[in-house]
């Protein structure tokens, strides 16, 4: 009898512990209705529904499946690219069932995606694989995406639009750091109590914490 193989999940990542993850709804629900009320906001209406006049509830209109995480491999159940490699690392197996603090430094939000940008630490870094930052990006955005950080990517999927899958939320987290970093003046920045809000056009928005939020969480493997 051939010895079993192991078994790849779906993907990996750090898992918010359920109490955090209370918390970090409700204070991004907050974020999205406070967001949802500014003259800045309505101005770029448009952006979101195909329509200038027209008014969105942008708490109904991003809509979230499963626990909040911030993945690091996707594997696809062994399916993914450098799956098995990534899931034999020793690094990832003495890791697994591991705590970690999570460091939230902005939040996004675009017509697609809502997510929290995560900055990982260089311990955290040891588990993000190499070349994730890239994966589904578009040819043409490869070189912005290549000179931001290793690690740009990290995030929180938070919610998505209808019709959007969560893997959206990283490369739209990629092109409003590449935009940001282009030094392009955003068109507007209010300042709000949690932070500065950027319109970096396109119906992109982003708002730098003005402190970072801890995350608890536990690296562990998903599978549905
Ligand atoms: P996310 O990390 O942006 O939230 C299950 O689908 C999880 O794996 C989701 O959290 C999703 O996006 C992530 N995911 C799905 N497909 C992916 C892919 N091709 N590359 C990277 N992450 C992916």
């Amino acid at each position: 009898q051939q010895p079993k193989e192991p078994e790849i999940p779906e993907f990996f990542g750090w898992f918010l512990l359920s109490e955090v993850e209370e918390r970090i709804k409700c204070s991004t629900m907050d974020f999205i209705k406070t967001l949802d009320t500014l003259e800045a906001f309505k101005t770029h209406l448009n952006e979101f529904t195909g329509e200038a006049e027209k008014e969105v509830d942008l708490e109904q209109y991003f809509q979230n499946k499963g626990p909040l995480h911030c993945t690091t491999k996707f594997c696809d159940y062994g399916k993914a690219e450098g799956s098995k490699e990534y899931a034999e690392q020793q690094v990832v197996k003495d890791a697994l069932g591991n705590s970690a603090e999570l460091s939230v430094v902005g939040l996004m939000v675009t017509p697609r995606t809502f997510g929290a940008h995560v900055a990982l630490t260089t311990e955290q870094l040891q588990l993000w694989p190499e070349g994730a930052d890239k994966e589904g990006v578009p040819e043409a955005s490869l070189p912005s995406v290549e000179a931001l950080p290793v690690g740009s990517r990290a995030h929180v999927t938070l919610g998505c639009a209808a019709n959007v899958e969560a893997v959206q939320t990283g490369p739209d987290l990629l092109d409003i750091l590449a935009q940001k970093k282009g030094g392009q003046e955003a068109s507007t920045v209010e300042e709000l109590e949690l932070g500065t809000l950027s319109y970096l056009g396109g119906g992109r928005w982003y708002l730098t914490l003005r402190e970072a939020v801890t995350c608890d969480t536990t690296f562990s493997s998903f599978s549905e």
